[in-house]
């Protein structure tokens, strides 16, 4: 049975495609109108009581929150490939900067524009600078986040800073634009760009 992606162009879905190009299995994409609201309904509420996309749906697993998204595809389809083993010390690094991506880079963009009113020994994203700086740092020379290892990590956290980049959430650093750019090169990335795109084209959306 092929995995079920519930999806719409304009959300992390659009993300998560690029997470099945990467690990190569066989999926569906389930339009969900978020512009008509189908996906706070009742039905669609049972699958995420949060009323948000990305839902994926495998067999009886049900998974939602982008991150945890990336991290079961590559555990469950691609271990030792785009996850590193359990027993692998690389695993730490792995899980450290894919979890960073929704627990610190993306609350402390978000956060940004209200100006800083928070305690930032309290917060878990400490300081928008401190955030930037980290990210950087685990970027390094590259190409990647575990050095010449692509992982499932650099889906999660390469795919936050794309997007923070396009709408001027994140400083370009030069850093950051070409982290994105080497990414964007993938052909599982372009692959999932014309998927979406086609999505899009299918249903009169702009691009
Ligand atoms: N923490 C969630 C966030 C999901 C999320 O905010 N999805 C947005 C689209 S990118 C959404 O469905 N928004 C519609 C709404 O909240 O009404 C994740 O990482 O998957």
């Amino acid at each position: 049975m092929a995995i079920t992606l519930y999806h719409h162009p304009w959300s992390r879905a659009s993300g998560v495609v690029w997470m099945l190009e990467e690990t190569g299995v066989d999926y569906e994409l389930r339009w969900v109108d978020i512009m008509a609201g189908a996906h706070k309904t009742p039905e669609f509420l049972k699958l995420n009581p949060m009323g948000k996309l990305p839902v994926l749906v495998d067999g009886a697993a049900l998974v939602t929150e982008t991150a945890a998204i990336g991290l079961y595809l590559a555990d469950r389809y691609a271990a030792g490939r785009l996850a590193p083993a359990l027993d692998d010390p690389a695993r730490g690094t792995y899980l450290r900067w894919a979890l960073f991506s929704p627990s610190v880079i993306e609350p402390a963009a978000a956060a940004q524009p209200s100006g800083g009113k928070f305690n930032p020994g309290a917060v878990g994203w400490g300081t928008y600078e401190a955030m930037l700086d980290a990210t950087e740092a685990a970027i390094g020379s590259g190409p990647y986040l575990l050095g010449e290892r692509f992982t499932m990590a650099d889906v999660i956290l390469g795919g936050t800073l794309r997007f923070m980049l396009n709408f001027k959430m994140v400083e370009p650093r030069p850093a950051f634009t070409d982290y994105v750019k080497r990414l964007d090169e993938r052909p599982a990335f372009q692959r999932s760009a014309a998927r979406n795109a086609a999505v899009m084209a299918e249903h009169g959306l702009k691009q």
